[in-house]
């Protein structure tokens, strides 16, 4: 007997090659011991409902998508930074708050300060907010440490998201985000730090999955980024970039020759950069948060990277001060709208995408007999209402591995 199965319902699988959203029609999906057994027409399961399953729930029509997938944050962090929202309308840009000790290395500040238990408690609320819209894993970034402790105090605190919520917690090392003002002038000694002992340290104790870099004429250059990419192959982690956010680096094609799982922003991304990423199967992941928040005029080049075949994912970027956001919902509505992405794009873009820039896509992403039971069921009469509405939440409810999540607000 199966542990649980849903009738009635409407599938968006997401898997490609078939119908528009993978749909069906008249769905039914099976699952046990946190893996989908079934999934597929209603009208082929292997027998009566009540003989194949001990739970079985009727939808009555409502639509059930892979659990979302936010690939790209930076949840847990100290403090905030309204004050230097208010200074940023009055004129001040977001490079020369940084410049000015100001920006991401306030947040520094506050993170260092914060104990692990406050991170955690600061954290969840926003945890929460991106539960409450369906969300089943979650990406989370260090990064507002700099120096070993604060960094490996980061990583332990996403760790422990993913033991007190029902939600998988990929995690990424960032060491490389700023240069902390104990290395002001000396950005290869901090770099040579974040190599030599912060990117070991967090290996040999597993706190990270990938390892991030920002590359930016205000963060770190291109040989500082592939001085991290190399420390990071040899502690076998998987590297990503925050790529041509705010300049075209070359990031995007330095990350690929390193077999990035995805460069993320993309902004000012030149076609060979494009280029690079569709032959290596670098995903892009686009931040349409920040680039609202930071009042950006550069659409990244979305019609391009479709024609270069390169997938595209879409997140938060959740993070104090170039996207406070915490609605992937509503990230697929910015997708749309601002970028230019069709609303079946939006939503591969938190499912199967998403799941390809984090390299969990053998187990989740799409809904798919063996994979992960991570679903979210939606109120909804067709897929596209996902990126249509605007501060609406449809959800119905969300499964975690096979089991059904409460609401937790
Ligand atoms: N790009 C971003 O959008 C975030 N980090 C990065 O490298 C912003 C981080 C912050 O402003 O606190
Ligand atoms: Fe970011």
């Amino acid at each position: 007997m199966w542990d649980r199965l849903w009738t009635g319902a409407r599938l968006a699988t997401m898997e490609k090659g078939g119908a528009p959203y993978g749909m069906v029609e008249k769905g039914a999906v099976g699952v046990e011991n946190g893996r989908i057994v079934y999934c597929g027409e209603e009208a082929d399961l292997p027998g009566r409902p009540d003989g194949l399953a001990r739970e079985i729930h009727c939808l009555d029509g409502r639509w059930i998508t892979p659990g979302l997938i936010d690939c790209h944050t930076h949840l847990v962090y100290g403090g905030d930074r309204a004050g230097e929202f208010e200074m940023r309308l009055e004129g001040a840009s977001y490079e020369e708050l940084l410049k000015a000790g100001g920006g991401i290395l306030s947040t520094v500040r506050a993170t260092r300060d914060a104990s692990l238990d406050s991170l955690v408690a600061s954290a969840l609320p926003r945890l929460d907010a991106l539960l409450a819209e369906g969300v089943t894993t979650v990406e989370v970034k260090s990064g507002y440490g700099l120096n070993v402790a604060t960094e490996t105090k980061m990583l332990r605190a996403a760790r422990r998201l993913g033991k007190l919520r029902p939600v998988s917690v990929v995690t990424t090392f960032l060491g490389a985000h700023a240069l902390p003002p104990e290395f002001k002038d000396d950005a290869d000694a901090y770099i040579d730090l974040m190599c030599d002992e912060a990117l070991p340290a967090v290996a040999g104790e597993g706190l990270a999955d990938a390892v991030d870099v920002f590359c930016e004429k205000i963060a770190f250059n291109l040989e500082q980024t592939e001085r991290v990419f190399r420390a990071a192959q040899a502690a076998g982690l998987p590297v990503k970039l925050h790529a041509e956010q705010l300049s075209d680096m070359g990031g995007a094609a330095l990350a690929a020759r390193y077999g990035a799982l995805s460069c993320d922003h993309l902004e000012f991304l030149s076609g060979e950069g494009a280029a690079a990423m569709a032959k290596a199967g670098t995903v892009a992941v686009m931040l349409p948060g920040a680039f609202y928040f930071l009042r950006d005029t550069n659409v990244p080049p979305i019609a391009m990277l479709r024609e270069a075949g390169v997938a595209m994912a879409v997140s938060t970027d959740c993070n104090p001060g170039s996207s406070p956001a915490t609605s992937l919902l509503l990230m697929l509505n910015m997708a749309a709208t601002l970028f230019r992405m069709t609303p079946e794009e939006a939503l591969a873009g938190v499912t199967r995408e998403a799941a390809r820039a984090l390299g969990v896509k053998q187990d989740r992403g799409t809904l798919k007999q063996g994979k992960a039971a991570d679903l979210a069921i939606w109120d909804i009469e067709r897929p596209a209402e996902l990126s249509y509405r605007i501060g609406f939440n449809p959800l119905y409810c969300a499964v975690k591995d096979g089991e059904l999540v409460e609401r937790s607000r």
